[in-house]
């Protein structure tokens, strides 16, 4: 297996391979490259040109450097530099295992945010990273910078297109420049990161995206006309018509806090009803850097009457490159507003209903299904699904976690979905007691007593580990036990095992019927002389006359045994 990986440097421009010139920083070519060149941790001087040194993990890192010509200051940037970095990774896509796109940090969030829709089914990592010092100048942040990303790039498998800054990686459509003069310049204030460096390389694998299954391509944006207007208060209506005018088909309303705009302004309103009339897709997204809009006040609620779609907890920047590169695709406007408010990419949040998997469930599914492509297995995502969920389902009964189940039922999951031995989520929530699961279950239909491999019911489970109230839980359902149980009562009987005895007289046991000598419960304690236990019976309505099969009483066994008092409690019983 080689441990050389190779990464593509796109080098757009940006402060990080400026030079100092007498007019200021400025873009010069090929200077970066001579840099990096004659660096110890990007260059191992005993290999080939830029080859990193290799690292803790046993790896080394090949690079090569695709520098734009002109280099360029990124808000010189616009939508045919970031149709042109999605060409050049399509270009080289075999070629390399990942790919790191240098930019300037200005508009960087609104690059990866649109380089995140238009790849499309991205298999490797993407990762867009800068610096806010000349990699030239002594302090500069770009040595971490590019070092962090190589490091991910060159060895981890992270489909997604990512920005790293100040030891965070984070999904790229999240991100937003928040610093224009500090070192962490970049915030996500929707996602947590996905990878965190410190002394060691932490990655969120449940928080990355599953990787795909059908073949990368890139779907680039070609539409210019949508735009961004910033509420403010006492924004005119003149000026929303003016925005909405045509050539505009979409615009990204930036409201206050949690979607909110004036509801009392009928001028207002009926500006942006105007537009969305007119068939202009307008979502609305919040100010700030936390949080989504929802329909929560009645300000926020005007906005969705006059056709305003709500943008969830989009960034501005991801919103307003998803919905030209949606309008690129020639779609209908009611599709376009749909998949606005759709998770495409991770740019935005779903609530619970909607979400199909958790990251973790995903993110297994979908690995296990490449896994068995990549070995040549023509198996179908879905046909994995099959396999795998019910055991997902039992393993997340087992652990309790409702959430997960409620959500993989969700997904088309089968509430008795059984594993290779037949046990059900029912019989994996009862073994290990999780009561909040067994009701779960049992109110979404479970079967009461599904037989497992071994005609072993989640009753019986519950009886065996003693879980009291998933014993009450499942009787009040009418779960029944199966015919070994008088055995075992006549079991516990002979051990004295009061819990036990009661456990299983709750879940159903008959106090009164024997063993295969007709010799019951009550027979075997007055032999042992468990008084508490034949006490116990008896006020649970076990029969003092029962004869075995020798015609023997229970107190007839307690005299044999010499077991006086017990005798005593069975001579009363008998009167
Ligand atoms: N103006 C620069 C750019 O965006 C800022 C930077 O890279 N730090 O290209």
């Amino acid at each position: 297996m080689s441990t050389t990986n190779r990464v593509l440097i796109i080098y757009t421009g940006g402060t990080i391979g400026m030079k100092d010139t007498p007019r200021g920083y400025a873009p010069a070519p090929g200077f970066l490259s001579e840099l990096l060149a004659a660096m110890p941790p990007f260059h191992d001087r005993t290999m080939p040109a830029h080859t990193t040194p290799i690292s803790r993990y046993g790896r080394r890192v090949r690079y090569d450097i695709l520098e734009y010509a002109p280099l360029l200051d990124s808000s010189n940037m616009g939508l045919d530099d970031w149709v042109k970095i999605a060409r050049d990774v399509e270009r080289h896509y075999d070629a390399y295992d990942a790919f790191i796109v240098l930019h300037g940090t200005d508009t960087m969030a609104y690059t990866a945010s649109a380089l995140s829709f238009m790849l499309e089914n991205l298999g490797k990592t993407v990762i867009l990273t800068g610096s806010q010092i000349p990699l030239a100048e002594a302090r500069s942040d770009a040595i971490g910078n590019v070092l962090g990303a190589l490091t991910i790039a060159g060895h981890y498998e992270i489909p997604e297109v990512c920005l790293y800054f100040d030891n965070r990686l984070m999904r790229g459509n999240r991100t937003q420049k928040t610093d224009a003069s500090g070192l962490a310049a970049f915030a996500s204030g929707n996602a947590p990161p996905l990878v965190e460096v410190g002394i060691e390389v932490k990655v969120e694998w449940d928080r990355i995206l599953a990787p795909p299954t059908r073949p990368f391509r890139v779907n680039p944006i070609t539409h210019q006309a949508v735009a961004a207007l910033r509420l403010f208060p006492g924004i005119s209506a003149e000026m929303i018509t003016n925005v909405l005018r045509p050539p505009t088909e979409g615009l990204v309303l930036e409201s206050f806090g949690a979607g909110n705009a004036p509801d009392h302004r009928a001028d207002f309103l009926d500006a942006l009803r105007a537009g969305t009339d007119r068939g202009v897709v307008i979502v609305n997204v919040t100010q700030c850097q936390r949080g989504a809009v929802t329909t929560d006040y009645a300000t926020g609620a005007a906005l969705a009457e006059v056709g305003v779609i709500g943008g969830a907890d989009m960034t501005p920047e991801a919103a307003l490159t998803k919905l030209a590169w949606l309008l690129s695709q020639g779609l209908p406007r009611a599709e376009v507003a749909r998949l606005m408010q759709t998770n495409l990419r991770g740019e935005l949040t779903t609530t619970a209903t909607q979400t199909r998997f958790s990251f973790r469930e995903r993110v297994f599914i979908a690995s296990v299904a490449r896994a068995l492509a990549e070995a040549g297995e023509s198996v179908s995502r879905v046909e994995v699904e099959r396999a795998l969920l019910p055991v997902l389902m039992c393993s997340a009964a087992g652990l309790g976690d409702t959430t997960a189940l409620e959500r993989m039922l969700a997904s088309g999951a089968e509430v008795d979905a059984a594993d290779y031995d037949g046990r059900t989520p029912l019989h994996l929530a009862a073994s290990e007691g999780h009561l909040g699961a067994v009701e779960f279950l049992l109110a979404r239909g479970a079967k009461v007593d599904p037989p497992d491999r071994w005609g072993g019911t989640p009753l019986q489970d519950a009886v065996r580990q003693r879980h009291h109230p998933v014993v009450m839980a499942l009787r009040r359902q009418g779960a029944t036990l199966g015919a070994d149980a008088s055995i075992q009562l006549c079991g516990l009987a002979v051990a004295g095992d009061l819990t036990g005895i009661g456990l299983l007289l709750d879940a159903g046991a008959d106090p009164s019927s024997g063993d295969y000598d007709r010799r019951t419960p009550l027979h075997l304690a007055a032999a042992e002389g468990h008084s508490a236990a034949i006490a116990l019976l008896l006020a649970r309505g076990a029969d003092p006359r029962a004869r075995d099969r020798w015609q023997q009483s229970p107190r007839d066994e307690a005299l044999r045994g010499g077991h006086a008092a017990a005798a005593e409690l069975l001579g009363v019983a008998l009167t």
